[in-house]
């Protein structure tokens, strides 16, 4: 019998795909009352195969009596209170833990493509699923994008496209992992609070790579790039220069020398103005994703006018560099960008170092909420380097103030805000008095940090900002 530690989405999940099986189970949950436990056994109706008793008071070394294998939520931290006691004694008496994807890994049916990555994994998920598809498969998708995988394995389709993170692959074998394609498309510090270091977290995502058939290699960033030496498969690179020296990819996916064309060996795929996709990054994402589907569908597939098409439409996921409305101020304009989804440093300096790269001619930034272990030192050579205002929220304010105060270079102007709607009226004054005839000033709310201090998610952090933004832009239409 198998113990389900998690009753989140991912609980469930697991319970669902025991229970299409016929297999027992049971299932705790760290929070024991306070999680939702009536929401669960009603999920299953009448001649259930829950067994059982639910609750914390499973997460003891008595629960292990009887069990041959245990599934691990993501969101729980294997190495702290009040699991760790139980998964020691686990190992002890060789009882299996794995994650929800190693399970899923373990039983797919078809073949799967795996994208990791601190950012982009979502857009490049979401971008591989829409060109498959296109390109003519049933694509399943998910993972850490949202259904959780073990549901994707009750649905007739070709291929798997999952997004994972790092908390889904500690406990996962990379041996079990045989993704028909796989990319880790960059490592910045994030989630260092659960694996206390970067090369933990690196080595974390680097079990996709290992066994992959085809394994997607971002030359331009030294951590993924060093992950290459250890993969069994085929190599595919991708880079924003055709200049980085090569590996011994067997295909080179680049930017052109002007960074407007996507490449692959020394022929252009598409030209950048094609893709809906705005930014700098989402070009690279772009060819992370042609290199996987290429991996699927082959290198004939990619011509496709349909898959063209999708390239053309596909404009991006919510709360990533979206525009959220504009105000026309003294023949110029504010406008603001919701960004909410930039949860770490590296997301957000890709924003502000983005829309430099724009030529837009400035930038009040709103930043701040809860750190994760993460250093500031980087976002703060960005602020002084672009910015011309800061605006400060959240729990680890503090930490960014000392970060900025501590960085060489002239200070923008910096304002600690009690609350988003505060930030965002700061930031608009602040972004209106630098705007002159055809100028263009952004808001650009990318606060590199998570929001649960202040807010239910990224979401819920991310439409605050277009509420206090539209009302903003209303303001300023009415006394026009
Ligand atoms: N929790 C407890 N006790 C438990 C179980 C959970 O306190 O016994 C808490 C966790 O600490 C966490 C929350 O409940 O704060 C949710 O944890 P969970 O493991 O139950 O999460 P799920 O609802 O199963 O959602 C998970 C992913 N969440 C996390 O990894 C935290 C979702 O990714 C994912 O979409 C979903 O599985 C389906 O696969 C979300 C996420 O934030 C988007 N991921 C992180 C990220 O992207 O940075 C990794
Ligand atoms: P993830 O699922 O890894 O969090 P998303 O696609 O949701 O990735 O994007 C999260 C944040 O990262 C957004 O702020 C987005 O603008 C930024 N981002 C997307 N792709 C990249 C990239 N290749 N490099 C750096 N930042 C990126």
């Amino acid at each position: 019998m198998k113990l389900i530690v998690g009753m989140g989405q991912t609980g469930f999940s697991a319970g669902r795909f025991f229970a299409r099986r016929g297999e027992p189970f049971v299932a705790a949950d760290t929070r024991g009352a306070d999680a939702p436990r009536a929401r669960w056994i009603e999920s299953f109706g009448p001649g259930t195969v829950v067994e059982g008793e639910l609750g914390a008071g499973l997460l003891d070394a008595e629960a292990l009596r009887g069990l041959d294998g245990i599934v691990l939520s993501p969101g729980i931290d294997p190495a702290a209170e009040p699991v760790v006691g139980l998964l020691a004694e686990a190992a002890r008496r060789g009882i299996a833990v794995e994650s929800d994807i190693a399970v899923a890994l373990r039983e797919a049916t078809v073949p799967y493509v795996l994208i990791t990555g601190s950012n982009g994994k979502s857009t490049v998920t979401a971008l591989t699923a829409e060109l498959l598809t296109a390109a003519g498969q049933r694509v399943g998708i998910g993972g850490n994008y949202g259904t959780p995988a073990l549901d994707l394995l009750a649905d007739p389709v070709d291929v798997l496209v999952l997004e994972v993170s790092s908390f889904q692959l500690e406990a996962c074998e990379p041996a079990a992992i045989r993704a028909r394609a796989a990319t880790v498309l960059n490592v910045s510090a994030d989630h260092l609070d659960r694996h206390g270091s970067i090369q933990a977290y690196a080595a974390l995502k680097q079990k996709i790579l290992v066994h992959a058939e085809t394994a997607v290699i971002n030359l331009d960033d030294a951590r993924v790039r060093a992950m290459a030496a250890d993969c069994h498969g085929r190599l595919v690179t991708f880079s924003a220069s055709d200049e980085n020296p090569a590996l011994t990819g067997e295909h080179r996916y680049y930017l052109d020398v002007d960074g407007e064309s996507l490449c692959r060996d020394d022929q252009v795929l598409v030209r950048g103005d094609e893709l809906a996709l705005p930014g700098a990054h989402n070009r690279l994402n772009a060819l992370a994703a042609l290199a996987l589907v290429e991996a699927v569908v082959g290198r004939a597939a990619l011509d496709r006018p349909a898959l063209r098409k999708a390239l053309a439409h596909f404009t991006g996921l919510p709360h990533r560099m979206q525009v959220v409305c504009r105000w026309p101020v003294d023949g110029g304009e504010v406008r603001f960008i919701n960004d909410s989804k930039a949860t770490n440093v590296g997301a957000a300096i890709a924003a502000i170092d983005g829309l430099a790269a724009a030529g837009i001619a400035g930038q009040v930034v709103i930043v701040g909420g809860q750190a994760k272990g993460q250093s500031f030192d980087e976002l703060a050579r960005a602020l002084k380097t672009h910015a011309l205002g800061v605006a400060l929220i959240g729990e680890d304010a503090d930490r960014i103030e000392a970060a900025l105060d501590a960085c060489p270079g002239n200070a923008p102007a910096t304002a600690r805000c009690d609350s988003l709607e505060q930030a965002v009226r700061w930031s608009a004054e602040q972004a209106a008095a630098r705007v002159s005839v055809g100028r263009e000033v952004v808001v650009l709310l990318s606060p590199a940090c998570a929001s649960f201090d202040q807010f239910r998610g990224y979401a819920d952090r991310g439409e605050q900002f277009a509420r206090a933004a539209e009302t903003v832009c209303d303001a300023a239409d009415v006394a026009a």
